[in-house]
């Protein structure tokens, strides 16, 4: 039986690779050098598109594959697929939802800890011998007890206000509506308000265009010179030149970020600066979330092809 041939987008651990050339005809885009032709040479047979959340399938994508049926994406964030595209062919979206949950919160949180505990720094003070040659580390700031934002509370935010009720933090969220499943969280109407009460402020929003900037110049400042912004969504969410100029100019005291504009290549801006805390887009990187996204991945394309009910799909 010949093979359904799919575009692969960007690369997958050997695990997935192998059980998706074990079904399929795996055409790999981002290992060609020209890709223009590359597509052009595949486009009529191919009838799967398996990408990541950050590089999702546009319009010019979707439009070069007249056989296209599904695309497949290994993330929650489906918000570089251009959804009216494939909407408007009858193409079906998938993703990775629910699995990867726990592990995004485990780090923003853990990102929230070590930014204000000043762990990178106290660490190479440990290691570089300053402790025996110049004494104590500086002090830092404690988290526990303290006031915490939450700007989305889809399954992230509400996975990372769990975690800080166990830290005795102050919760408070905003989204388009308040939450039944969080009687005991103070709901707040608008990102302004929210970063004005909060300390820590967690962008946990699902990115879409209505959400791009969203938090933006008047956000950053209401969170304030004392005030730590953690990022675990997508960059859209945030002004990132406004962000960059709050924390040069001392208007935001300090970030944790998991994703950027233009990444992997991050703003240069970033890297001058002592009060941020830098992460890979690495939220859901471990080996056990990582194995079943790539599970949902091969399971959506393999249910398409065999007219089965795709088990999570967005389109
Ligand atoms: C992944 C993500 O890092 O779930 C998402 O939306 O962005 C992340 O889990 C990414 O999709 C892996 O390439």
């Amino acid at each position: 039986m010949t093979k359904v041939e799919i575009l692969q987008i960007g690369p997958y651990p050997s695990w997935d690779d192998e059980r998706l050339n074990a079904h399929f005809t795996m055409h790999r885009l981002f290992e060609a050098a020209d890709k223009e032709a590359f597509i052009k040479a595949h486009a009529a047979n191919i009838r799967g598109i398996a990408t990541r959340g950050e590089l999702g399938a546009n319009r010019a994508l979707i439009e070069a594959l007249p056989a296209l049926e599904i695309i497949s994406v290994y993330g929650v964030g489906y918000d570089a697929v251009d959804l009216d595209a494939a909407r408007e062919r009858g193409i079906r979206v998938t993703n990775t939802p629910d699995v990867l949950t726990k592990d995004v919160a485990d780090l923003g949180v853990a990102m929230m800890m070590c930014q204000s505990r000043g762990m990178v720094g106290a660490e190479a003070w440990a290691r570089s011998g300053n402790w025996a040659s110049k004494g104590l580390y500086p002090l830092m700031h404690r988290v526990h007890g303290k006031r915490v934002g939450i700007l989305g509370l889809g399954r992230i935010g509400y996975e990372v206000g769990r975690r800080l009720a166990g830290f005795d933090m102050q919760i408070s969220y905003s989204d388009v509506a308040a939450k039944d499943y969080a009687p005991d969280w103070t709901f707040v109407e608008s990102a302004e308000k929210l970063a004005e009460g909060s300390d820590f402020l967690f962008v946990t929003l699902a990115a879409s265009a209505a959400t791009r900037h969203i938090v933006g110049k008047s956000v950053i400042e209401a969170l304030g010179p004392e005030g730590m912004l953690i990022n675990i969504s997508r960059a859209s969410n945030i002004d990132e030149e406004a962000l960059l100029d709050a924390l040069e100019g001392g208007k935001l005291g300090s970030a944790a970020l998991d994703v950027f504009d233009g990444e992997p290549n991050i703003n240069p801006r970033f890297l001058a600066l002592e009060n941020v805390l830098l992460q890979p887009h690495h939220a859901s990187g471990t080996y056990e979330t990582r194995k079943a996204m790539g599970k949902l991945v091969f399971d959506n394309l393999e249910a398409q092809f065999s007219g089965k009910a795709l088990p999570t799909s967005v389109l």
